[in-house]
């Protein structure tokens, strides 16, 4: 079972070529897997600016079709997105995030570097998550990246399914380490050793402990930029109590921070929900999870879990404490009893999903709340023709306004940069999704006013200079509210109840995920997985759409309906009463 979940994991993770992957072996030759990494890695640079032939070497981009011939920008420098989001949304993934500076490969498939423009928005991510847990009494820590083989082993039972994926440190320097190393691929084993030491009385309950780290699952299928890579980062809570009721408590807690993440920062809307027995972490309790969408592809992606392990892993590391609350006689010990634990984690994953939501045929589109820039400034309406005195001028009150932007909170930047023309700063900053950009020149100014251009619907207005404090926030507040309203409307049309088998492989065609009523029986969904990979007959499946078949995302917590008395799955073969709804999709 351990090992089937895996394997679906790793059947799921290809955006690129999903009819081409899903029959890729999990033990394809690294060697072949490498150079199709290197050929998509040189396909998705093409089009990358020549850096050296570029003032400050930095790569530029943009249509230059508002270009107004100031020539410092070359012909490899003014291509922008060169495909649709719509036409190929592996190639204009991979454009987005090295154009706008997101990311970089690098010489180890699937390790990536995370560029400052991605990296400040996990600082965000971050920055909110750990005050949400700080004040739920979660302390952080580190533990080592190492693990020992035997410690890793003492979790055998959940680690079968991962074993493919664990990588190994065999040497020292000259020497060949008489006991190899496991680089973490998560920290339970290293953990819960410790767990076991510490926790000795009840008064050591709860125990709460977060790490801020990387792991490394060394995956054999292609990497996905974000979405998929062999090293990530995230953070993995770990948590001890008492009760399960304090436990399961605390698992909804998180998974309402990792909602909030989602949904108020990145505004990307997702669906909470339990994993059914075949999804679930096959060392939990039970699994609970927040389930994105990716529409153009029309699949379901996961976006973080959080786990009540129940008292699993107390027994197999043997963290317990006396039972305080047990009446003994005299001289008598109490009983041991085990702690409830939960894990809970959430991936650089997130960013991914964020880009492949709202990104467009122009590039990134930024929410405003984790975006660095969120508002930048361009000045325009200057040319070969302006006196070097009108041009400071207007430098110097478009700078003033950065300034008062900046007092008043916003993350406000000026494009002073000489030599480039303001049609092309618009394209790079539209190419890297900065939310609003102001446009201010000599006839702004007369007005006292600035225009203001939306990036995610290009709406442009004007704002009157002595209400740019203000009405910045307000409209920032606005883009950012408006980004998740419209991706929630887009999931919950693509959220389709299907009441009978013969609609579900046509909806799923379609680019939905579907909401059945289900008996909640494992190989009920393997069954389905597998009659729904096929195609329908008469119902042609786009060439690019996957053929995989659709599986549980989760049991949303929100049911749609009362499954009324006497309802069957919805797996003809079945026959079963239908017992919950639940979501299944293709996924990522
Ligand atoms: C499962 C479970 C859990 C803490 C989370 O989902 C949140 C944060 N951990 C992780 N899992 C593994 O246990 C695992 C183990 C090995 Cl050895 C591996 F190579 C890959 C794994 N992937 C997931």
């Amino acid at each position: 079972m351990a090992s089937e979940s895996i394997e679906q994991k790793m059947d799921d993770l290809n955006v690129d070529k999903p009819s081409t992957s899903q029959s890729a072996e999990p033990t394809e030759k690294p060697a072949k897997q490498d150079k199709e990494r290197k050929d998509q890695k040189k396909a998705a640079k093409g089009p990358k600016p020549d850096k050296g032939q570029n003032k400050q070497g930095q790569g530029k981009q943009g249509q230059g079709k508002q270009g107004q011939g100031k020539k410092k920008e070359d012909e490899t420098d003014t291509k922008g997105i060169t495909v649709t989001k719509a036409e190929d949304l592996s190639e204009w993934y991979q454009q987005v995030i090295l154009k706008a500076e997101m990311l970089e490969f690098t010489d180890i498939p699937g390790c990536y570097i995370y560029l400052p423009r991605s990296y400040m928005i996990w600082e965000e991510i971050r920055d909110f998550f750990d005050a949400r847990i700080k004040a739920m009494g979660v302390e952080n820590s580190y533990f080592p990246l190492f693990i020992t083989e035997a410690n890793l082993q003492r979790e055998k039972d959940h680690i079968e399914g991962f074993a493919a994926e664990v990588a190994w440190v065999t040497e020292g320097g000259k020497n060949k380490l008489e006991k190899k190393l496991a680089v973490r691929p998560t920290s339970e084993t290293a953990m819960y050793s410790y767990y076991s030491k510490k926790i000795k009385s009840h008064r050591d309950l709860p125990l709460k402990l977060n790490q801020w780290n990387n792991v490394v699952r060394w995956e054999f299928k292609h990497a996905v930029p974000f979405l998929r890579s062999r090293e990530f980062l995230w953070q993995e809570g770990h948590t001890a109590h008492m009760t399960e009721q304090e436990a399961s408590k605390e698992v909804l807690e998180i998974l309402d921070h990792y909602e909030a993440i989602y949904q108020d920062l990145l505004a990307v809307p997702v669906v909470k929900g339990t994993k059914t027995v075949n999804e679930q972490f096959p060392g939990a309790h039970y699994t609970t999870t927040v389930e994105g969408f990716i529409p153009s592809v029309g699949r379901g992606i996961q976006g973080a879990t959080s786990h009540c392990l129940g008292q699993h892993f107390a027994k197999m590391f043997d963290i317990t404490v006396e039972d305080h609350k047990q009446v003994v006689k005299e001289g008598e010990k109490r009983d041991k009893v085990h702690v409830w634990q939960n894990s809970w984690g959430f991936t650089t994953r997130s960013i991914g999903v964020m880009i492949m939501v709202h990104g467009d045929d122009k590039g990134l589109v930024v929410p405003p709340r984790v975006s660095n820039i969120q508002a930048v400034l361009v000045p325009v309406g200057l040319n070969n023709k302006t006196s070097d005195e009108d041009r400071e001028h207007v430098v110097n009150e478009v700078d003033k306004l950065a300034k008062t932007l900046k007092a008043a909170g916003v993350r406000a930047h000026l494009d002073d940069r000489e030599g480039y023309s303001a049609g092309f700063k618009f394209n790079e900053w539209e190419m890297k999704g900065i939310p609003l950009r102001l446009e201010v020149g000599p006839k702004d100014l007369a007005k006292e006013s600035v225009l203001a251009v939306r990036r995610d619907t290009g709406e442009k207005f004007s704002i009157s200079i002595a209400e740019l404090t203000t009405e910045v926030p307000k409209r920032l507040e606005q883009i950012q509210k408006e980004m998740l309203q419209r991706a929630s409307d887009e999931f919950a049309a693509h959220r389709v109840i299907v009441r009978e088998w013969k609609d579900f492989v046509p909806t799923l065609n379609n680019k939905n995920v579907l909401l059945v009523q289900h008996c909640a029986g494992g190989e009920c969904e393997d069954e389905i997985k597998k009659d729904s990979a096929a195609s329908v007959e008469g119902q042609e499946v786009d060439a690019r759409a996957p053929s995989m078949g659709a599986k549980s995302l989760c049991i949303p917590f929100e049911q749609p309906e009362d499954i009324k008395e006497g309802t069957k799955c919805i797996n003809p073969k079945c026959g079963k009463d239908a017992k919950m709804w639940v979501m299944f999709g293709r996924s990522y």
